[in-house]
């Protein structure tokens, strides 16, 4: 049937996602709480490929270490049986009252160490389970008031505790990457390495940055105003696009982590388009929730949806590239005679020289218009199956 997902597909959730019992700032739990085995046979029974996991998902913080391994057995009996797979861990370093002021960045260095090895043996179970990508999403890391805090001491801590443990992997042998993952405020008043751009450049200050990518999500860049496709292009470009999350959101809103292609369709068509025509062959993680509305059997409908319009748009993606008069539309746009081709590429001083002595018709060049209100209303109306 069109539309299905398979394994091929590379989808995965957190069990966070399907497992969201839909508490809020505002509201009591609405859903009874699922175990990670229930929670991976439901995935299985919506045609999922992988599941991720923050530690506490899985292990209870106070689990002791023979619940531990029974809890971890269990899970990966069930992902045999089930046949999926656990692409993604990440540590919570969100919940617990212990993390109030932060965690890589609390004032208090017990808690900061506290953070370090939590997320060490974090990453071991992780690994344990067979995940490649490691995810750190610093939730409170941030601040209400910058009285209390210098932010250049936060980045430094930052960068220190990433380090000690790009040290630790290597150390411990794993085959492991991490992928940093920008918000900029909630639940923190403002957030430290607020967007993607934030990240990549706080990537280059690092000991070990081969190892290190950025895991965008579509609701977090939003929050911020900006475009995601464009991000995710420049995190592309970097050979930092290790991980993505993928949901919807409304401008100037809480998080709401919306079924992905819920809310903006276009954007999210552009994304899936970016992401294909580039050949992304990593995980298509839907970090997002079913609303609180919602019964365990809308849940798997939320679930189904967001790959059935990944599926969806993948296939006007193909459209697009199929459609003529969208093809002919950009090879008039992107028309190019090949005048320029002396200057192209890297610099030369005979390059330098030429150009410097080129006439150009500023008139001419200023004569010329693009069609794109033509080519984005072919868009509007491939996407509306027209
Ligand atoms: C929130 O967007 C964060 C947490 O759910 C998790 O740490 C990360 C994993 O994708 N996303
Ligand atoms: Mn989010
Ligand atoms: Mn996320």
């Amino acid at each position: 049937m069109r539309y299905t997902p398979k394994p091929e597909h590379r989808f995965s959730f957190g069990l966070w996602t399907v497992g969201n019992i839909g508490r809020d700032p505002f509201g009591d739990p609405v859903r009874a709480l699922r175990s990670p085995v229930q929670l991976v046979q439901l995935l299985a029974e919506v045609g999922a490929w992988g599941v991720n996991f923050h530690d506490n998902d899985l292990v209870p913080i106070d689990a002791t270490p023979a619940e531990r391994d029974r809890i971890v057995s269990d899970f990966k009996k069930a992902l045999d049986t089930h046949g999926l797979v656990v692409p993604m861990a990440t540590t919570n370093l969100f919940t617990h009252p212990a993390f109030r002021d932060g965690a890589f960045t609390s004032n208090d260095p017990k808690v900061r160490a506290y953070a370090l090895q939590k997320t060490m043996r974090a990453i071991d179970l992780g690994v344990e389970c067979g995940a490649s990508t490691y995810v750190f999403w610093g939730g409170r890391e941030g601040t209400e008031t910058d009285a209390g805090k210098n932010p250049a001491d936060a980045g430094k801590w930052f960068q220190e505790a990433i380090n000690f443990l790009c040290e630790y992997v290597i150390d411990q042998g794993y085959d492991l990457r991490f992928a940093l993952e920008p918000k900029p405020n909630e639940p923190r008043g403002d957030i430290y390495l607020a967007t993607v751009g934030h990240m990549l450049a706080f990537i280059e200050t690092l000991d070990h940055p081969q190892m290190i990518g950025v895991n965008p999500e579509v609701a977090h860049e939003r929050m911020a105003g900006l475009n995601f496709t464009h991000a995710v292009a420049q995190a592309w470009n970097a050979g930092k696009l290790f991980h993505i999350d993928l949901n919807d959101q409304n401008l100037g809103r809480y998080d709401q982590d919306f079924r992905f292609g819920s809310h903006n369709i276009k954007q999210a068509f552009f994304l899936v388009k970016f992401l294909e025509d580039v050949g992304y062959d990593g995980s298509r993680h839907f970090d997002a929730h079913a609303y609180r509305s919602s019964d365990y059997a809308d849940v798997k409908a939320f679930a189904s949806g967001c790959m059935r319009t990944y599926l969806i748009l993948k296939e006007k993606a193909e459209q697009f590239r199929q459609h003529t008069e969208i093809q002919d539309l950009l090879a008039q746009i992107t028309a190019d005679d090949g005048a320029m081709d002396r200057f192209k590429g890297r610099y030369s001083a005979e390059k330098a020289a030429n150009l410097t002595a080129y006439t150009f018709d500023r008139d001419e060049l200023g004569r010329r218009g693009q069609p794109y209100e033509r080519l984005d209303q072919l868009v509007i109306e491939l996407l509306l199956g027209i």
